[in-house]
């Protein structure tokens, strides 16, 4: 059954896109396996026409308009506490949904306590469905759009879905919740956190969303720390793009180099699994490159010497 939330998002998805407010981008996916991982292409030709953020009809110029202040009413799902739960307008898969500050705030800031009880909060009112939440964090990180938003979108599961992350964190149940650890699977400079499903759980009382918005905070900035004392100032821009992304059971995040590995551009989801592709060349290249490089190249090698000697990262 339904959450009220979830019939929400489902009511105003289904009228947003009744009248054109909302493009729901047709796509097809491509399965590609290296490393034993399988890893899913999301080929969405329609999107290449899409209006870049120089573009829009309201600003055609070099001036950006913020599509989220004033953000369009048919997309509004509703507020919580300082941020309004809005529709993707184009979105691939249906019931996207985006977290959005309400005061105008830097998509190069670091995620803060209520924050990260808003895309919980989206998290466990999406109960039909696995989430995952993600934020493209600086100007490298795939972002788009510079006024602070994090993402949630529903995993589909009408198709064979199967996230790197999800495919390879069995390997890892070992590790202690809060331990900060990598995959040796993946060639690209990571940090990874696995949750503990008993500081989740309800039973805090009617203090559960704070003490899970604090831990939740106390998990991100470890990551963020730890990324941070593991590069030297000048190996990557500050401040730093990243990509953090969230389930229900573990975090990650991502230093990111560059935005584009030739014409692909990668955002969280490229590190979920789950890479964008726009025209065919761009998925024959990635067939062609491999897909972990398309990731390495946009990322931090862990070949590379941009590593300070004391961070043990195992290969
Ligand atoms: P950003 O953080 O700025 O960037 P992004 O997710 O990479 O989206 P981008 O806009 O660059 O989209 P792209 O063509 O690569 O996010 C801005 C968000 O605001 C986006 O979700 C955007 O669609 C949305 N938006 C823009 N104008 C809006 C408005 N007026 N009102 C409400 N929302 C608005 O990719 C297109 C979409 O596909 C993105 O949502 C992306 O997250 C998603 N996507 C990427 N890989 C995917 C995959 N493998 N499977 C499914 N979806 C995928």
């Amino acid at each position: 059954m339904q959450t009220n939330f979830e019939n929400k998002v489902t009511e105003t998805y289904e009228r947003a896109f009744r009248r054109g407010e909302l493009y729901f981008v047709e796509s097809t996916i491509a399965n590609i396996t290296e490393n034993d991982i399988e890893f899913e292409i999301r080929f969405a030709p329609s999107l290449a026409k899409k209006p870049t953020a120089e573009q829009t009809e309201e600003s055609p110029l070099k001036h950006k308009a913020d599509p989220f202040a004033p953000y369009n009413q048919e997309l509004f799902v509703q507020e919580f506490e300082n941020h309004v739960i809005l529709l993707n307008k184009f979105c691939v898969v249906p019931n996207h949904v985006l977290v959005v500050t309400k005061e105008y705030e830097e998509q190069s800031n670091l995620l803060n306590q209520e924050d990260l009880a808003t895309m919980w909060y989206c998290m466990m009112q999406t109960k039909s469905q696995s989430t995952i939440a993600f934020y493209n964090c600086g100007s490298l990180s795939g972002s788009s759009q510079p006024h602070k938003h994090m993402q949630v979108i529903p995993l589909p599961s009408n198709v064979r879905f199967s996230p790197p992350i999800n495919a390879i964190i069995y390997k890892y149940q070992n590790k202690v919740p809060g331990e900060i650890f990598n995959f040796s699977e993946l060639p690209y400079v990571h940090y990874v956190t696995l949750l503990d499903p008993q500081q989740l759980s309800g039973h805090h009382g009617h203090n559960y969303k704070e003490t899970v918005s604090q831990y939740l905070t106390e998990n991100y900035l470890s990551l963020v720390n730890t990324m941070a004392e593991g590069f030297r100032a000048s190996s990557l821009t500050d401040p730093f793009s990243y990509n953090f992304l969230m389930t229900h059971t573990w975090m990650m995040i991502v230093p990111r180099r560059s935005e584009k590995y030739g014409q692909i551009s990668v955002n969280s989801l490229g590190f979920a699994g789950m890479l964008l592709v726009k025209s065919e060349e761009e998925l024959e290249f990635v067939k062609n490159v491999g897909l972990l490089r398309v990731l390495e190249g946009v990322a931090v090698s862990k070949d590379k010497d941009q590593l300070i000697d004391n961070i043990h990262i195992s290969v």
